[in-house]
């Protein structure tokens, strides 16, 4: 039995990863790392945390220390690394925060698989999550992010993804640490947390709260439902060739107020309110620092050479999420009181 170490496996992304690698490898133990940031949220992964083949455990990637009691503790065959600090938001009014857990807490881990595997080290495998978003931003429709794009991060949360990619890079070309990295683009679905665009939206949809789209609405994203990037991850994983990095993309390119707007469409049918309601709700407020105008991946590598493609269109991953905020309000209210409140105010009152 292998056992693999999910690290951020409470939070958006990590809770799909979770569940899939549970549920589809019964010969697996998976432990999931998890400091329970804001982010993190168990109530993500309810279905699974009594599974036979699972562990939760609490910790912190910054406590080094704690890594090595870790990793000697289990005898992992591979990490799978997403536990990060992941808004931008936030990362313009913390950067440091983000200096903290995405580049010193990857070091931290790097280190500590790297002395626990030093005398077997090729019998391993380190797999890093990062975004699209260190690659910095395009501006001709015909561009988009290849794996051999230039990186070039222009906010503290990109910068501190791309030092943590280089980090992971250089622990393989160094210490010979087996490595892959996948690089995804904007990621939406149930558990996403309602400080990102698309939940965010739901939730002042649902409470006929004002909708806060940043500058003109005319920036870019490409946006891809999670279980598609869960299932990304699953085949690099098990296929990805050491050393290399993957692009994961959904081919599916919004301007944001396009997006609002469908959002609205959607909702108010969903909420049988008439045509038109919730779209008088949009609030055009001060834009973000440093707002990058267009992200958009090239995914050729993984379709030629492991076989991904995204699975799900749009408009059914769009119904899909909304139908999951509006079956589970507990969840939406659970994590949208307390802590949420402030940080609401702090961010889009008087803007
Ligand atoms: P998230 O914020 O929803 O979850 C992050 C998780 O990491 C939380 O459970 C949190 O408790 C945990 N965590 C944070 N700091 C920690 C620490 N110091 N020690 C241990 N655990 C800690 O993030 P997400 O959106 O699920 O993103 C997961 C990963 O995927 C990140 O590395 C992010 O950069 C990357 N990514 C995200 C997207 C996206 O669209 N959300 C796209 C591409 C890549
Ligand atoms: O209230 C809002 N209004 C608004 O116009 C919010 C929260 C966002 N926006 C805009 C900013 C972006 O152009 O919507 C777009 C999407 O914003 P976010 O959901 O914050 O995502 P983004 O900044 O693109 O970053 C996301 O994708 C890449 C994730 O948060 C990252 O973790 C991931 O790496």
């Amino acid at each position: 039995m292998k056992t693999i170490l999910i690290t951020g496996g409470a939070g958006f992304i990590g809770s799909h990863v979770i569940r899939r690698f549970v549920t589809n490898f019964p010969n697996y133990h998976i432990v999931n790392l998890d400091a329970l940031t804001y982010a993190g949220n168990l109530r993500n992964i309810t279905d699974i945390e009594n599974s036979l083949n699972y562990t939760f455990v609490k910790g912190d990637i910054v406590d080094v220390q704690f890594l090595h009691e870790l990793f000697a503790h289990y005898d992992f065959y591979g990490v799978i690394h997403l536990a990060a600090e992941s808004h931008v938001d936030r990362s313009i009014s913390d950067p440091l925060a983000f200096v903290t857990t995405n580049v010193i807490g990857t070091a931290n881990l790097l280190e500590a698989a790297r002395k626990a595997w030093q005398k077997n080290l090729g019998d391993h495998l380190f797999y890093h999550v990062s975004t699209d978003e260190v690659y910095g931003e395009l501006h001709n429709p015909d561009e988009f992010f290849l794996e051999t794009t230039k990186y070039d991060p222009r906010s503290p949360y990109s910068a501190s993804k791309a030092s943590s990619d280089h980090l992971v890079r250089a622990y393989h070309n160094t210490y010979k640490l087996p490595i892959v990295i996948s690089n995804c683009s904007n990621n939406y679905g149930p558990n996403h947390f309602p400080e990102k665009l698309i939940p965010l939206m739901i939730h002042n949809i649902i409470n006929e709260k004002p909708l806060p789209v940043y500058g003109k609405g005319e920036n870019i994203r490409d946006w891809l439902f999670v279980e598609d990037h869960a299932r990304a991850i699953d085949v690099i994983f098990h296929k990805g060739v050491i050393g290399e990095t993957y692009n994961i993309g959904g081919h599916n390119e919004w301007k944001n107020i396009d997006l609002v707007l469908l959002l609205c469409k959607t909702m108010d049918s969903k909420l049988k309110r008439p045509n038109g309601h919730s779209e008088k709700l949009i609030h055009y407020v001060t834009d973000r620092a440093g707002h990058d105008l267009r992200y958009a991946i090239d995914a050729t590598k993984l379709k030629t050479e492991l076989g991904w493609v995204p699975s799900l269109q749009f408009a059914e991953g769009l119904a899909r999420t909304v139908d999951w905020y509006l079956n589970n309000t507990e969840w939406l209210n659970n994590v949208t009181s307390g802590a949420y409140q402030n940080y609401y105010q702090e961010m889009y009152e008087g803007r």
